[in-house]
C-alpha cells in the first residue's frame, strides 16, 4: 500500500517536471556555419550572471575561439598567446556604437577582462592586425545555444512560456520569432545577409 502511494508521487512528480522544462530545437538555414539561438528579454525575469569567465584567446594571429556566447553581466578574460602584442576593441554591441570600446594592446602572456552587460553582437576587431575578427554574442537570458556547423541548434532547459527568441549569424540579420515553448518545441530560422 505504502509503496503504491510512494509510486503515484514520484509519477506525478516526474510529470511535474517534464511539463515544466522543455527543449527549444531547430534549424538556422540560409547562411554556411555556426550561428547562435538565443531566448530574448523575459519580463520581470532577472538571471544572475555566471561567476565564471569564458577565455577569448588571441593565438596564430585569430581570435580563438572565434565566437563566444555569454549570458549578459559575463566576464569575458582576453589572452595574448603570440609572440606579437595584440589589441582588443569593437566598434558597436548589437548595432550600438556608443558602446564601442579599446581595450587597449598588450604583449604575450598577459590578460585583460571586460564585462558584457548589454545583449547583442559585439565584433571583435585588433588594430595591430587588421584581418583579425571575432564575435561576442551576449544573450540577455541563459537560454542560449550555438549551432553546429550544419545550423541545427537546441536549447536544453527552457520553462514552458512565451517567448522571443533571435538568431543570429556573422554577416546576416537578425531574425526574431515569437516561440511557444511547451516541452520540446521547434523553432527554425532562415538567414539573409
Ligand atoms: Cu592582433
Amino acid at each position: 500500500m505504502k509503496n503504491h502511494v510512494l509510486t503515484a508521487i514520484a509519477v506525478v512528480a516526474v510529470l511535474a517536471v517534464a511539463a515544466n522544462a522543455g527543449t527549444i530545437s531547430g534549424k538556422v538555414s540560409g547562411v554556411a556555419g555556426e550561428s547562435v539561438v538565443y531566448v530574448d528579454t523575459i519580463t520581470g525575469k532577472a538571471f544572475p550572471a555566471p561567476a565564471q569567465h569564458p577565455v577569448v584567446d588571441q593565438k596564430g594571429l585569430l581570435f580563438q575561439p572565434h565566437i563566444t556566447v555569454v549570458q549578459a553581466g559575463t566576464t569575458v578574460d582576453f589572452l595574448n598567446s603570440d609572440s606579437v602584442a595584440h589589441n582588443v576593441f569593437w566598434t558597436s554591441v548589437g548595432g550600438n556604437k556608443k558602446l564601442g570600446h579599446n581595450l587597449g594592446t598588450w604583449p604575450k602572456g598577459e590578460k585583460r577582462s571586460f564585462k558584457f552587460d548589454t545583449p547583442g553582437a559585439v565584433p571583435l576587431l585588433c588594430n595591430v592586425h587588421p584581418e583579425m575578427a571575432g564575435y561576442i554574442v551576449v544573450s540577455p537570458t541563459p537560454y542560449f545555444a550555438r549551432t553546429d556547423k550544419s545550423g541545427d541548434y537546441r536549447i536544453e532547459n527552457v520553462p514552458d512560456g512565451s517567448y522571443s527568441v533571435t538568431a543570429w549569424h556573422e554577416g546576416a540579420k537578425n531574425q526574431s520569432k515569437a516561440v511557444s515553448v511547451s516541452g520540446d518545441t521547434k523553432a527554425d530560422f532562415t538567414l539573409s545577409k
